[in-house]
């Protein structure tokens, strides 16, 4: 079957309800300045709290969602699917309209009783508390991805987002396994410190089947710390994450660190030296939202190992599109579309 799409992403389709907060909200709720959390029952009332009390904003989320309409704008049309659980109320109408602004392909499986997932997020100064009450998310299943097994056929490559561990290993490890199988490239991102930490047997599961595998650097040291690897520096953990056994010998894995405003590290499989390349520096008075900007990173570099460019270039436009997602408020992208 004739190849379709460049990238297929799945993870969870969520609603961010973005706001600004204080101190006392997070207390409330018992949140971090800066940190991503599943919710528990005594984050519920947040929701209506920030929609109500703090004039949030109804925005696209889910951070491979964002990663996958980052992508799509580098791209030709129709070139990316993302694929996910949401449910049947008009949660999940603003995610559409935003993925059509996009153009990113969707083929989202509705959950008749759980409603479209959210994720609170607490602006506070320039940190940022996300608090998701995955819902419908939750309910994506392996049976799922099984029925529409003809979409992952006709994709070049796959992302899954490491969050999607909390909900589906199996459809995880599908894609992972199909990857290596097809020799098509298999991308994780690590998505959260918590990941690491709580959800360390998942993850090691699926590290034989990355190719290119995604985080910033708390999300390393959290790996680092879980993994007993007893260093907080980057550039050895990159090393370490490039390095681990690998199930598709055909293809040398990268492993790629954010870090903020300091330069990006790059580590490829076998290599002695790890590369360091800088952000696109952008004037602070300029920054709008840093919500999202390394889901945007990571859809400007896999948008550029779609279209076969070399990781320098990957690596650029990463850092192009990050920088634009930083100017708008939220996981956005500005319209009418830029060119890189
Ligand atoms: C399972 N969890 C916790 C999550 C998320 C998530 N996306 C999927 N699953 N928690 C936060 N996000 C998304 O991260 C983006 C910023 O990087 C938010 O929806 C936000 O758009």
């Amino acid at each position: 079957m004739p190849a379709t799409y460049e990238l297929l992403c799945l993870e969870n389709p969520l609603l961010d309800i973005q706001a600004q907060g204080d101190e006392a909200l997070l207390e409330k709720y018992g949140l971090k300045p800066n940190d991503a959390i599943l919710a528990e029952e005594k984050h519920m009332g947040l929701y209506e709290e920030l929609m109500e009390g703090h004039d949030a904003k109804l925005l696209a989320g889910g951070a491979a969602q964002n990663t996958a309409r980052g992508a799509q704008y580098l791209l030709p049309p129709d070139s990316v699917i993302f694929i996910g659980c949401v449910g049947k109320d008009k949660y999940a109408d603003i995610l559409l309209e935003a993925n059509k602004k996009a153009g990113l392909k969707v083929n989202y499986r509705y959950d008749d009783k759980q409603p479209t997932g959210r994720c609170g997020v607490v602006i506070t100064g320039h940190n940022r508390s996300m608090c998701t009450d995955l819902a419908a998310a939750n309910c994506y299943k392996i049976e799922h991805l099984k029925e529409n097994w003809d979409l992952v056929e006709q994709s070049k490559a796959y992302y899954v987002g490491g969050y999607h561990l909390t909900v589906s290993v199996e459809a995880t490890m599908a894609l992972a396994k199909e990857a290596a199988k097809e020799n098509k490239p298999f991308c994780l991102s690590l998505s959260a410190p918590f990941i690491p930490q709580f959800f360390k047997d998942p993850l090691d599961q699926t590290a034989p089947y990355w190719d290119y595998v995604i985080g910033n650097e708390t999300e390393a040291t959290s790996y680092a710390d879980s993994h007993d690897l007893k260093t907080h520096d980057i550039p050895a953990i990159a090393k370490h994450l490039a390095n681990l056994p690998k199930e598709n010998g055909k293809r040398k894995r990268i492993a790629i660190v954010t870090q903020g405003t300091d330069p990006t590290i790059i580590a490829v499989q076998g290599e002695s030296d790890v590369k360091t390349f800088p952000v696109h520096s952008i004037d602070k008075k300029e920054i709008v939202d840093t919500t999202g900007a390394g889901d945007a990173f990571a859809g400007g570099f896999f948008a550029g190992v779609a279209k076969g460019e070399k990781l320098e270039t990957c690596l650029d436009m990463g850092q192009w599109l990050a920088a634009l997602s930083l100017r708008e408020l939220g996981p956005s992208y500005p319209f009418p579309q830029k060119s890189y």
